[in-house]
């Protein structure tokens, strides 16, 4: 059992350490403020926030049909009166906004939700966006960013002046996996391809990729995968995922990320809450990264039940750099679970937080419970070295947890 007195010293050093690095956030879903409407803020939006949607609905006694008929403000309030009034808001999520709340300087304690709108109705999202990367301690992040986007692709081909605070992934879902969908539409904007990936298809889809890559500057490219994913089983969207996308990342010297686990919409009456989890075959992901051992992975899993073998993948192959609590995984209890598992099979060869976020103030609660939990891991692993003798520097703590929240992802995409 580690002595208490060291164990609390250690988190202090651990403590201090983290609040000097610079915090990388690898994958979230917001916008910089050149992408106008789309960068969500402000109170009304962090109460329509998908999760807390999700919440409401199983309380209050209106259908989402219902819920979907009101307007932004009356979504809130009743989001508002049945998490926070009508029952006591200890969920993540609803805790989460009243820590953005306080970060923010406002009185939780006065539940004055029309004094919450007056604050936000003074700022700009500038003046947002700045407030809450100094809270969060955030350097940059990584938004999510998709051309089939009718909006965001406008803002692209207009040629916005974006915050270099804000970096660019290429999502690639609705090419892969509405493929049959969206295909018409390459037709529409001058590709030769086919539904069934004949003739100039793969060439043309190439040429598309390059087109975005050469227009975004991603860091990365970014596929979800559904739990059912094989490796390799011939399907169409593995052919676009290794004849297109693996194939344009490696002429690119671009990582791909690879997200399994999302069951999209098994309640489309929820919309973008209805998405949920299965466990995944981490054996077709251990196919994909012995068959591309030059090719860079970041890889998060959605089903806590993957968590122990993705971690075991991770020791079988270097190319594969595991991020992240994604979504449901991110809540006190799991993130205290995964960060002990990863640092223990591990050690500090991962990057273990990222927020997913939607509304940009929220970076606030995930990172600063991405950094408590660091913090307690690390200070109990710290301890359990110095208790054989081994002497751990500060600077040596400040390495490692530059490392962690932040450095492994720049080292690991080849910017560093
Ligand atoms: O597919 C994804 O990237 C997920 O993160 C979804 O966007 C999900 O809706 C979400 O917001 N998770 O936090
Ligand atoms: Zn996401």
């Amino acid at each position: 059992m580690q002595d208490s007195a060291a164990l609390n010293d250690m988190r202090l050093r651990v403590r201090e350490a983290l609040s000097r690095v610079p915090v990388t956030d690898i994958h979230t879903h917001v916008y910089a403020p050149a992408f106008g409407d789309m960068l969500l803020w402000g109170i009304d939006e962090l109460l329509n926030h998908h999760y807390l949607i999700a919440e409401t609905l199983r309380w209050a006694d209106v259908t989402p049909a219902e819920f979907w008929e009101m307007d932004r403000r009356q979504q809130a309030d009743l989001v508002w009166k049945t998490l926070f009034l009508d029952h006591s808001p200890v969920s993540a999520a609803a805790e989460g906004l009243l820590e953005v709340l306080r970060a923010l300087g406002l009185d939780t304690a006065s539940r004055d939700l029309e004094s919450y709108r007056a604050f936000f109705a003074a700022q700009t999202p500038e003046g947002i966006v700045d407030r809450v990367f100094e809270c969060a301690g955030l350097e940059s992040l990584v938004m999510t960013n998709d051309p089939f986007d009718d909006t965001e692709r406008a803002v692209w081909e207009s040629g916005p002046q974006i915050d270099s605070r804000f970096h660019a992934a290429l999502r690639l879902d609705s090419l892969i996996l509405a493929w049959e969908t969206n295909y018409p539409r390459l037709r529409d904007w001058g590709y030769d391809v086919e539904g069934p990936l004949g003739g100039r298809t793969i060439p043309e889809v190439r040429r598309f990729l390059h087109h975005w890559i050469d227009r975004m500057e991603p860091l990365y490219l970014m596929l979800s995968l559904s739990p059912s994913w094989r490796f390799p089983d011939g399907s169409q969207l593995n052919r676009l995922l290794e004849e297109c996308m693996l194939a344009v990342a490696a002429e690119r010297g671009l990582p791909v990320a690879l997200m399994p686990g999302c069951r999209r919409q098994v309640n489309p009456d929820l919309r973008l809450a209805g998405d949920s989890v299965g466990v995944s075959d981490l054996a077709s992901l251990e196919r994909l990264l012995a068959r591309y051992p030059k090719l860079r992975f970041l890889v998060t899993v959605l089903s806590r039940e993957n968590q122990y073998e993705l971690n075991v993948v991770a020791r079988k192959f270097p190319n594969l750099m595991t991020f992240g609590c994604w979504w449901f995984l991110n809540i006190p209890y799991l993130i205290d679970e995964m960060t002990r598992m990863r640092v223990e099979l591990l050690g500090f060869s991962h990057i273990p937080h990222h927020s997913d976020v939607r509304v940009v103030e929220q970076v606030i609660p995930k990172w600063t419970h991405a950094r408590l939990f660091t913090e307690v891991v690390l200070a109990e692993r710290y301890a359990a070295v110095e208790e054989t003798g081994w002497k751990v520097s500060d600077a040596e703590i400040e390495r490692d947890c530059r490392d962690l929240m932040g450095r492994n992802f720049w080292r690991f995409i080849g910017r560093l």
